[in-house]
């Protein structure tokens, strides 16, 4: 009889622990499949930022004519804002998951949450489910009236101890490398942009292309009241993107170069922050946050102020549009001001600017240095 409740026990250890290894074995496997893929992406993504910027290069022509309304911008150097592609850089209804990355860190941290975290944690998940469902089953009442008064099983012990740890340790080398890869300081010639965030607008700043400034507020929305006085409504220029997120200025950057972005606060603390651009850093008043911002395509970006910062904390988006080089000095150079390797526009009088910086058909300008910005804080409203 003593034998037989033995032998049970024995069995019971076994089972328990050919349970356990399957636990460690299961996520490491999974692991060891992906792993060999994880260098793939950054890789390529190395690899092919160059051949992305000369595509990206190639296609600016077609990019731009696509906005419709720009089909001699590039050759005659003026610059008009650029239509987004709808659903690229911006939130799409009914979605879940990341957004399409449009960087190098952002490919490789959207691999990581898709390819290594989603799989473990779905596999974790359905294993405690199965063994709750057999500790109910087989050892209710009913099914188990006498209890095992076993108390201490060294090896399982040692494997339900060993196997978290394992994972763990898995789980934390791609992201310790995502975070060397995220705070890798810019190369010494990086174009630099300063941006500062206040109540409730973005101020960018362009230091390295004659120190111009550019205000950037979203603009309203139709039929609504008014939020800045003296923007005019979402949806009345062609290249006018979804409402609550488009601006009258946005930020323009070179694409498929490294960019040093400096971020500040001019009151309280914001956050600039674009999804698909796997960038987010505090804008804290009194310090600056620097991180390097790398768009691998020409394109609309866009992004919300992400720290809770007063009443109209959800009204200030932020826009970046990426740009060839040419188009983009053609906009700095649209400024006053504006500066490329110590060289102003030609011509360079007052009237020089509204001739640049005016769209096709005579609109009123697009892009204006920030005298141009209206006053907008109208009310007195509380900073609360
Ligand atoms: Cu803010």
């Amino acid at each position: 009889m003593k034998s037989g409740n033995n032998v049970r026990a024995a069995s019971r250890s076994v089972k328990a622990l050919g349970l356990s290894l399957a636990l460690v074995m299961l996520p490491q496997a999974a692991l060891a499949a992906a792993l060999p893929a994880a260098a793939e992406p950054v890789a390529q993504a190395s690899e092919k930022a160059p051949d992305k910027a000369a595509d990206s290069v190639a296609n600016a022509g077609n990019a731009l004519n696509n906005s419709g309304a720009t089909a001699d911008a590039s050759k005659s150097g003026t610059y008009v804002p650029m239509k987004p592609t709808e659903g690229v850089g911006m939130p799409v209804d009914g979605a879940y998951g990341l957004q399409t990355q449009f960087s190098p860190t952002g490919e490789y941290g959207r691999w990581i949450h898709n390819t290594v975290l989603i799989p473990i944690i779905t596999i974790i998940t359905l294993l405690v489910l199965a063994l709750l469902v057999l500790v109910v089953v087989r050892f209710n009442r009913r099914a188990n009236p006498v209890a095992s008064k076993t108390s201490h099983n060294t090896v399982l012990e040692v494997v339900w101890t060993l196997a978290p740890v394992l994972i763990l340790v898995g789980i934390a080398v791609p992201s310790i490398d995502l975070i060397a890869k995220q705070y890798k300081p810019a190369p010494a010639k990086a174009l630099t942009v300063k941006i500062t965030g206040n109540q409730w607008f973005w101020t960018y700043a362009y230091p390295d292309n004659g120190d111009f400034e550019v205000n950037s507020y979203m603009l309203n929305l139709p039929g609504q009241p008014v939020i800045n006085a003296g923007i005019r409504e979402v949806g009345s220029k062609p290249w006018d993107g979804p409402a609550h997120l488009e601006v009258d200025n946005r930020m323009v950057i070179p694409v498929g170069e490294p960019i040093r972005l400096q971020i500040t606060g001019a009151d309280v603390i914001h956050s600039f922050a674009v999804p698909s651009l796997w960038f987010k850093l505090d804008a804290v008043p009194g310090r600056i946050n620097e991180k390097v911002l790398f768009v691998e395509k020409p394109g609309v970006y866009y992004g919300q102020c992400s720290e809770l910062c007063g009443v109209k904390h959800g009204y200030m988006p932020i826009a970046v549009e990426a740009l060839p080089r040419a188009q983009y000095n053609a906009w700095v150079l649209g400024h006053a001001g504006g500066v490329i390797d110590g060289k102003k526009a030609q011509g360079d009088q007052p009237g020089a600017t509204e001739a640049i910086t005016a769209p096709v058909g005579g609109a009123a300008p697009a892009t204006t240095a920030s005298e141009a910005v209206p006053a907008v804080e109208t009310s007195s409203a509380p900073s609360a």
